[in-house]
């Protein structure tokens, strides 16, 4: 049997792109409920205010807030062992910088693993799922500022001691290194809330965050682990494989420094240090960035307990002659890969880099592994019967699934559990979109905010059943 036996099979989701009831309990407003995102070309505008008239998807989302026994009740018919969602930062600290939590936030969530655990069901949980509250943007300039480590880790220690006994997975930072892409408004924002001022250093100020982020994720881990010894407690990477465009010594190069920049976060959170690559990229760009003594020892004593991780999409890139030292932001030299297909949305669709990063990861960190999203965004159609096929989707899974397989048996990868993403529709985090679709439960709302909300099964529904119920041999 190719999978462990307490595989943790289920599926994932973030508190911004589901729960709705934005302004609810006491909630207070977090960057994703004031980041326009009716569609793809107004994503990106960040207003700083709530704008009258605006469409903002996720102020509603799916309502789970109010439906979430119905949902982890379908969740539970699928068999889920574990359920991967976050706590919004704003509903338990609603500027951020109180010294006294929301009871009544902290409560949806009691109530929420509760109703998990009644079936058997593992939250998962996320603490920072690009949900920083609107407060620390406005009044601290985001991750710019040293003091938020402090609110970070009250946060996540207060989560921590209330829940204790009832969540034994964490993560600190969902996809910490999107932020590798600092020329992109929308990375900054939601890795850092930083909002670039005009002629900024943006590079330099998503180094500066990015330390705060991995000292506030140690200092969390560390007080983890001594709340609860029994805490796994994980960080979360976007991986996305750079290969390089042919056999060019210059573009095998080229990939390595790009996988350099992508992973230096996942090198501090496992192994406790900054790599070579880094320093001397800050050394040859002059910059000083805030390190205390007091955080280089943190960051040592903190690392994590496993490496919990994204997979979509690989990525090439081409080395062009005009970079002489390899220098790598993302985008940039990016090339289509002619041997993969890509979605409706463009992502290239590479099972093997799947297997490819598992093994990439083990190499590097020997620590055990949790793919923690992984999935489809498709258009469905709801037929007149109201049935709903998605063999695209089944086809996507198990395809990746196959691989999951190989890298354990053929090749010793240590895999904790596998949760693929928007197992329930959601809102799009990318595009601010309802039909960009992931779950094996369909959600009757569209573009434009309009539909019941009531929920049906699609096909793959019944197909990720019984993967669950044979542990990944019915595929
Ligand atoms: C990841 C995020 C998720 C999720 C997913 C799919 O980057 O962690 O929040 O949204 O990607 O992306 P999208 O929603 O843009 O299709």
């Amino acid at each position: 049997m190719a999978f462990r036996t307490d595989f943790l099979w289920g599926g994932a989701v973030a508190a911004h792109q589901l729960e709705g009831g934005w302004d609810q309990g006491g909630k207070g407003v977090n960057i994703m409920d004031v980041t326009t995102a009716g569609n793809v070309s107004t994503r990106r505008r960040y207003t700083g205010e709530v704008l009258e008239g605006e469409n903002y998807p996720n102020h509603e989302a799916i309502d789970f807030y109010h439906r979430y026994k119905g949902d982890i009740a379908l969740l539970a018919e699928m068999g889920f062992k574990c359920f991967r969602t976050s706590i919004s930062w704003a509903r338990i600290f609603p500027v951020g910088d109180e010294e006294v939590p929301n009871e009544e936030g902290l409560k949806f969530y009691d109530n929420l693993f509760d109703e998990c655990l009644k079936y058997g069901i593992e939250p998962v949980i996320t603490l920072s799922h690009f949900e920083i509250p609107l407060g620390l943007v406005k009044k601290y300039g985001g991750w710019r500022n040293r003091k938020l480590i402090d609110f970070f880790v009250r946060f996540a220690t207060t989560c921590f001691m209330r829940y204790k006994d009832k969540v034994k997975y964490w993560m600190t930072f969902n996809e910490i290194n999107n932020q590798a892409d600092y020329m992109d408004d929308f990375a900054l924002l939601v890795d850092s809330g930083i909002v670039a001022e005009k002629g900024e250093n943006r590079e330099l100020a998503m180094f500066q965050a990015a330390h705060y982020e991995l000292v506030a994720s140690a200092k969390a881990v560390m007080i983890g682990h001594a709340i609860n010894p029994d805490f796994k407690i994980g960080c979360m990477i976007a991986m996305c494989p750079v290969y390089p465009f042919s056999c060019k010594p210059e573009d095998i190069l080229m990939a390595t420094k790009a996988m350099q920049l992508r992973y230096y976060y996942a090198d501090v959170h496992a192994l406790g240090a900054y790599p070579p690559n880094v320093l001397a990229l800050w050394e040859r760009r002059g910059y000083d960035i805030d390190i205390t003594p007091e955080d280089i020892e943190l960051l040592a004593a903190g690392t994590v307990d496993y490496i919990g991780f994204s997979y979509y999409m690989s990525h090439t890139i081409e080395w062009k002659e005009d970079n002489p030292h390899f220098d790598y932001h993302e985008g940039a030299d990016f090339v289509r890969n002619p041997h993969v297909k890509a979605s409706d949305w463009g992502w290239q669709i590479d099972p093997v880099g799947l297997r490819y990063a598992l093994n990439w990861f083990t190499d590097r960190y020997g620590l055990p592994l949790f793919i923690v999203e992984n999935g489809f965004g498709a258009y469905d159609k709801v037929e007149t019967d109201g049935s709903i096929h998605d063999p695209y989707r089944i086809d996507y899974l198990r395809a990746h699934i196959e691989q999951m397989k190989l890298a354990v048996e053929e090749d010793g990868v240590d895999l904790m559990g596998y949760t693929p993403w928007g197992c329930i529709d959601l809102v799009s985090a990318g595009t601010g979109e309802m039909e960009k679709r992931y779950g094996f439960i369909y959600v009757d709302k569209n573009n434009k905010g309009e539909g019941t909300l009531e929920r049906s099964r699609k096909d793959s529904f019944a197909w990720y059943k019984q993967v669950i119920a044979t542990n990944g041999e019915d595929l």
